[in-house]
């Protein structure tokens, strides 16, 4: 039965009802293929049971933290051009329409529990920067380092090698060939209009957990946690931690993005799949609609969107990425990884395809 489960989806790649009764819940669904956020999913379901889709939620992007998936997500990876690994992170319940989320936060390792405390202990959604990393320590974080050799090492061969890439344009020196200081080019409303989408977003620089979660009671909870777009310009915030962009939820259902999130949180494409099954749209047509709007603009632009509604459908779709992965996982603990084609205009994607993309 899980053969035929995987099977479907992976040929179809657009929607796909559990098939299962309610034994089968909690269901959780995140982005990414690798071992930390198959670890991250099961995690989820585990903690869901034991104390509810909030708990499920931030155990789980609490576990991706904790194993620095694919140097990705948590401590130590995506240095922004100063060395300093800062962290996004946002949790989403749709029941009473409750948010939390940290942004450019500093030298605290536990973003997502952080980004719960906002929504605990506070009545705003979102803390930014420094004064963020002061709250986390007024409600018992403690400040550590999140730079590792690693990260130390990768800066300075970012540095050996020009400081590329990099997220300037319209400045000088140039930007494509050189590191800075640099200084805005005068005539710069002359250059604006060019759309480009800021980086590919492959297994070595994707950055973000999305996860949405599906409780006993069919209540939704959704949210992310990432270190962002590797060397990024300090202050840079992504659009895992905006609501309606890196995840939202609603009793209808629940989305979470990855990937280029400077373009991403232009479209809010988690909302926007969110409203389209409102609307009775399927998980699977509504990624594939929030993912076109954004190629429509950027064709360039690489991520992922991952939804699942109030009856366990899910649907995934994502663009310019080499097969993007994602994670589901049930009740009885099996997570079932699928592997899928993504929207591209792009013909060295193409060629990669397991099958074609229907567009209609
Ligand atoms: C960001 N959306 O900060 C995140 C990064 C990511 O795949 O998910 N990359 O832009």
């Amino acid at each position: 039965m899980w053969f035929l489960v995987f099977s479907v989806c992976f040929l179809s790649n657009l929607n796909f009802s559990l098939g299962y009764g309610d034994d089968n819940l909690p269901v959780v669904i995140t982005t990414w293929g690798s071992d930390g956020f198959e670890k991250a999913t099961k995690k989820a379901v585990d903690a869901t049971l034991l104390g509810g889709r909030m708990y499920g939620l931030v155990e789980g992007l609490s576990t991706c933290e904790a194993l620095q998936c694919d140097t990705t997500v948590g401590y130590g990876g995506s240095p922004d051009e100063n060395g300093e690994t800062c962290l996004d992170a946002l949790v989403f319940d749709a029941e009473g329409m409750r948010v939390g989320a940290v942004a450019n936060l500093h030298r605290i390792r536990d973003a997502a529990k952080v980004a719960w405390g906002v929504m605990n202990y506070t009545k705003h959604t979102l803390l930014v920067g420094e004064s963020a990393t002061q709250f986390a320590k007024s409600i018992g974080f403690v400040e550590q380092e999140l730079a590792t050799n690693e990260t130390k090492s990768w800066i300075e061969s970012w540095k050996n090698g020009k400081c590329q890439p990099n997220f300037w344009k319209n400045v000088s020196p140039d930007p494509s060939s050189s590191c800075g200081p640099y200084k805005p080019n005068p005539s710069v409303y002359k250059y604006t209009s060019v759309n480009e989408a800021g980086y590919l977003v492959e297994k070595t620089n994707h950055d973000t957990i999305g996860m949405v979660v599906l409780d006993l009671e069919k209540k939704i909870s959704a949210g992310t946690s990432s270190n962002g777009a590797r060397f990024k310009i300090p202050g840079r915030v992504g659009d895992s931690p905006v609501p309606g962009a890196g995840a939202y939820a609603n009793s209808f259902g629940g989305a979470a993005a990855t990937g280029d999130g400077d373009v991403m949180m232009r479209f809010l494409p988690s909302f926007y799949t969110v409203s389209q099954m409102e609307l009775g749209t399927k998980p699977g047509k509504a990624t594939t609609k929030a993912i076109k709007r954004i190629l429509a603009v950027y064709p360039k632009f690489s991520g992922a969107v991952v939804a699942m509604n109030s009856n366990g459908n899910f649907g995934v779709a994502c663009a310019n990425i080499n097969k993007f992965g994602y994670n589901v996982a049930y009740r009885n603990g099996t997570v079932f990884t699928f592997k899928i084609a993504c929207l591209s205009q792009q013909k060295t994607f193409s060629e990669n395809l397991d099958k074609p993309i229907d567009f209609a």
